[in-house]
């Protein structure tokens, strides 16, 4: 929860903002918002068909995998904060907007709807929180406004641990504001601010952004995609941690839609880790180049590495049983645990989620309560998953034993006394005549 102390710490510094927006749409879109664990500071990179509301877009992001709890936004004195799930203090999301969301774990949000030509801001003294429509540089977007009448001199972004940022004017520090993200800009007088360019790049998508060219038909390749409101010449670099480029592709169109296969120039495979990738245009009817936008692609080749240390294999079960071990990778994605029943199940059912890597010292997994299943042998299998759509099994037989239940029921007549008795699935029912001796004994 330190970031929550950090975002109320700089809930001072923003003495005074207020903000309107007003848009101009293209054509219906789908664009994906990236949420990370902690808090992310959002913005709608689309008009959604149907507004959202806190509420609604925190409900959709988790129907997408996600795993989010709370969004608020800045009001001018004071965090306006809606609990997603329930029903008090919910508000609508306006596009322009930027909104701080508090996850638990990361997920990626792929929303439909309208693009965004221009739009236009309504700045305001003190810090305002704005997303934009199209990847803009902040010090270019800093001379947009300034420009017209406007006096604004920092635009920040939040990391995930703290804000970053660039002084207009400053030689350094210069970021490219992107779609998806929210930002808070500073400006010591009231102005508008027509974010409109030409030659916007918008609906980058990277899909997906870690992959595994192994050639076993799964997360093989990764497909770069954007658009263009004018026909541009485009290049896309690939480019590893050492700035190197490994692949370049080149293009004319209003459109990218780029596979990668992992491989370089010279069409060897590159090795795993984390590249760059950056795509910049010119606009041949102005000479304009666009804003260059760049991300990141993860080749992970490696299958994650998982154990079960506890229980041990045959081990008899009862009631909750810990289920311990690791579930590792670089690029960790969830883990799994089933169980189904004999040493070689033909289906599976979910025990429970590892949410977090576990490892490399082995730690609870799940709790499994197996008071539920019937008693006998069944497999445990653990399997883990990375982001590259690789996947490791591990599985475990173990026994179930628990205590069974006995229930009695009696029932007489005049002559007959009958005592029914269901212990561990077998029935017994017993016939005693008047002096109590057994006349009859059954057993089903
Ligand atoms: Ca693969
Ligand atoms: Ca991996």
């Amino acid at each position: 929860m330190e970031n929550i102390k950090k975002i109320a710490l700089i809930a001072a510094f923003f003495a005074l903002f207020t903000l309107s927006f007003s848009t101009t749409t293209l054509l219906a879109a789908e664009s994906q918002i990236k949420v990370y664990t902690g808090w992310n500071l959002i913005g709608l990179p689309l008009v959604p068909v149907t507004p959202y509301t806190a509420e609604s877009l925190g409900q959709a992001i988790n129907a997408q995998g996600g795993n989010c709890e709370r969004i608020q936004y800045w009001d001018g004195s004071e965090w306006i904060t809606h609990i997603i799930g329930t029903s008090f203090g919910d508000y609508n999301i306006e596009v322009g907007k930027g909104y701080f969301l508090l996850c638990n774990s990361k997920s990626i949000f792929t929303m439909t709807g309208a693009s965004i030509a221009s739009s236009a801001v309504s700045l305001h003294p003190g810090w305002n929180s704005i997303s934009v429509p199209g990847p803009i540089n902040a010090e270019l977007a800093g001379i947009q406004i300034n420009s017209n009448g406007g006096s604004c001199d920092t635009i920040i972004y939040w990391s995930g641990g703290g804000w970053e940022g660039h002084m207009m004017g400053m030689p350094f520090g210069d970021f490219v504001l992107t779609p998806g993200n929210g930002y808070f800009i500073h400006c010591s007088t009231a102005s508008a601010w027509d974010v409109v360019q030409r030659d916007w790049i918008t609906n980058i998508l990277v899909s997906p952004d870690a992959f595994s060219p192994n050639g076993d038909n799964t997360q093989d390749t990764a497909d770069i995609s954007a658009q263009f409101t004018a026909s541009c010449n485009w290049t896309i670099s690939i480019r590893d941690s050492n700035g190197v480029v490994k692949r370049a592709f080149t293009g004319t169109g209003a459109n990218i839609s780029q596979a990668w296969d992992g491989k370089d120039t010279s069409n060897n495979s590159v090795s795993d880790g984390a590249y760059t990738y950056t795509i910049e245009a010119v606009d041949p009817a102005t000479g304009s180049s666009i804003a260059s936008v760049s991300g990141q692609i993860i080749i992970d080749n490696a299958s994650p590495t998982g154990s079960i240390t506890e229980p041990s294999s045959g081990q008899i079960l009862s009631e909750v049983a810990a289920i311990r071990g690791t579930a590792e990778d670089l690029n960790f994605s969830i883990g799994h645990l089933y169980y189904g029943q004999g040493v070689s199940p033909t289906a599976w059912s979910l025990i429970g989620d590892v949410l977090s890597p576990v490892g490399p010292s082995a730690g609870l997994l799940v709790n499994w309560d197996t008071s539920g299943v019937s008693n006998g042998v069944y497999t445990i299998r653990l399997t883990v998953c990375d982001d590259a759509g690789n996947v490791r099994n591990i599985d475990l037989a173990v026994n179930l034993r628990n205590a069974v239940t006995t229930t009695i029921n009696y029932s007489y007549d005049d002559l007959n006394r009958l005592e029914n008795i269901a212990h561990d699935g077998v029935s017994t029912t017993y016939d005693y005549d008047e002096a109590g001796n057994i006349k009859n004994k059954t057993t089903e």
